[in-house]
């Protein structure tokens, strides 16, 4: 297998918004990562994800961008900007930026154009049709609720919006689109940066004639638009155009992509990213829709990674994630955020960090940050959440209902700021914080986590250490052991002559774990455990949430 930086490299996730702020204004920005690159180095990282910083208005805090060539206001300037790359890449760690060019905001100059008449040289920049009498051109439904169309009045035509009205998709099929995102791409790429992670890249090539979906549930005409005709087409030529250029890494956010697509998008013969983020994970407890929820299964679980795991094996490359700022928290998620807090988001991580892929963290993570419940809708600011719950208060449910799921859910979970210390708003910001603190930051808080040497943060620490230090928790295959267990999750790891164990109670009941006999066998030397040394000694009775680590 080929040795690849990205391969070796954890990746730290930054939402810049709730991450740090500078100067009281209740917004993190980009001088506050600054501040706290030396945290970053401390961790151990090696690669940062900036969420989007691009000028924007903020319907979707950044994923709508107004100029792909400026810094939002809110976060600092171009300057501020070429100081943090600097200052990163001084500290060995790398920065990758967010490219989100399947829309852009309405207020971009391109739709400000693209509006105005059907003559404009921008018109065909966006996707724009006539409607069908007094309806949109088709019965597609868009992620923040409603139709996927918005009419306009100017000229009398509807254009296509996959997310918020006021994130127009832009029109792929353009020969002079592709131009203008692999401009601005170079553009970034030739100040140093050091790849992309791509927004809803899967979506870019709608199928031809934009046809109705005759199956008028969930997410309507996404058949017509995830994994559409082009989309290979559109990413070899931007891979030949503008990535093969640079030593860089991609990722991209592919939903509803399976092991089967995921090969097209990353088998190393083909030339188009190095990682994708499949959702099928996200989805294991989801029922009719995302806010349906369902309990999941260990089973399910590794199902699914399993699969990922052998579809892609070999021939591609896997990332590995529990959360982001999409999705719940993960320790409230797959673990337990009460009791067994600590232990069971160690657990999470000792998976994560020793899965074969790219593991990547989502801020607060490495401190056991929890999802939120807040009181009122009032306190939220997502909005997916916000037009999702005024929709469904129009169709008359019941407004506790609708709040019980945004706390299992919302997207608002992962985007409370980051919790720093125990004073006034988690040392967050002096101001006011543009969404609220998760009121546990007393107890949960990066300061508290600094000075304890049993922290889960100090956990994080010592497994990105051992990734460094061991390749075959890089490289090495994988070999599930009590495949059907509901509550241990197993395996072996094989590379050149080293072999690791895994072991890991995802259960809050105590387990025996028999080993079968040729790993008994075997003269166990223990990497990591979140359990103490002491406590080990009753050897292969594991606590809840209890995990281990093995060389042999
Ligand atoms: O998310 C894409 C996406 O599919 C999300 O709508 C996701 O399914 C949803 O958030 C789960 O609840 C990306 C970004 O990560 C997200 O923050 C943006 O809002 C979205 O694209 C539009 O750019
Ligand atoms: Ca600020």
């Amino acid at each position: 297998m080929e040795r690849k930086w990205w391969k070796e490299a954890v990746v730290y996730q930054i939402y810049p918004r709730s991450f740090y702020d500078s100067n009281g204004d209740g917004i993190g920005d980009l001088k506050g990562i600054i501040e706290k690159l030396d945290y970053l180095k401390e961790l151990g990282v090696d690669v940062i994800w900036l969420n989007p910083i691009y000028k924007s208005p903020n319907a979707d805090n950044g994923y709508d961008i107004s100029d792909y060539y400026d810094i939002m206001d809110e976060f600092g300037t171009m300057e501020d900007f070429h100081r943090l790359l600097d200052e990163a890449h001084k500290r060995g760690i790398k920065i990758i930026m967010d490219l989100v060019v399947n829309h852009t905001s309405d207020e971009h100059i391109w739709f400000i154009e693209s509006r105005k008449s059907k003559d404009n040289p921008y018109r065909d920049f966006y996707i724009w049709r006539k409607g069908k009498g007094n309806n949109p051109p088709n019965n597609w439904t868009s992620f923040f609720s409603g139709s996927a169309w918005q009419y306009d009045e100017t000229t009398d035509e509807y254009y296509l919006h996959l997310f918020a009205v006021k994130q127009p998709d832009l029109n792929w099929d353009n020969e002079n689109v592709r131009k203008e995102v692999f401009k601005m791409m170079k553009w970034w790429l030739d100040k140093g940066i050091d790849g992309f992670r791509m927004d809803v890249i899967n979506f870019i090539s709608k199928v031809e004639g934009l046809p109705d979906d005759e199956n008028e549930e969930g997410l309507i005409g996404f058949k017509y638009y995830a994994n559409g005709p082009k989309v290979h087409e559109y990413l070899q030529e931007m891979n030949r155009e503008v990535l093969s250029k640079y030593d860089i890494m991609t990722v991209g956010e592919t939903p509803g992509v399976t092991p089967e697509d995921g090969r097209l998008y990353v088998n190393y013969d083909r030339n188009e990213l190095n990682m994708i983020f499949q959702f099928e994970l996200m989805d294991i407890d989801s029922g009719k829709n995302k806010w349906d929820v369902k309990p999941w299964k260990l089973t399910d679980f590794k199902r699914i990674m399993l699969k990922w795991y052998e579809g892609l094996k070999e021939k591609g490359w896997n990332s590995v994630y529990l959360n982001n700022h999409d999705q719940p928290r993960m320790v409230s998620r797959f673990g337990d955020d009460k009791e067994y807090r600590v232990e069971s988001a160690k657990l999470l991580a000792t998976f994560v960090h020793t899965w074969q892929g790219t593991p990547y963290i989502y801020q607060g993570e490495e401190i056991g940050m929890t999802n939120v419940r807040f009181p009122s809708i009032e306190d939220y600011r997502d909005i997916e959440t916000l037009n999702w719950y005024n929709e469904m208060i129009q169709k008359g449910h019941d407004p506790q209902k609708l709040l019980e799921a945004i706390y299992k859910k919302g997207r608002d979970n992962a985007r409370t700021p980051m919790q720093w210390d125990d004073s006034e708003n988690a040392g967050f910001t002096t101001g006011k914080p543009w969404i609220k603190v998760n009121p546990n930051y007393k107890e949960i808080n990066v300061k508290k986590a600094l000075e304890d040497k049993n922290s889960v943060f100090y956990y994080y620490k010592k497994l990105i250490e051992l990734r460094k230090k061991y390749p075959v928790i890089v490289y090495g295959d994988i070999n599930l052991l009590f495949e059907d267990d509901e509550k241990i999750f197993a395996y072996t790891r094989h590379f050149e002559g080293q072999n690791l164990l895994v072991l890991m109670n995802f259960s809050k009941d105590e387990v025996e774990i028999n080993l079968p006999r040729e790993l008994l066998e075997k003269d166990m030397k223990l990497l990591i455990s979140n359990y103490s040394e002491e406590e080990l000694k009753r050897n292969m009775l594991f606590k809840p949430y209890e995990a281990r680590v093995y060389l042999f």
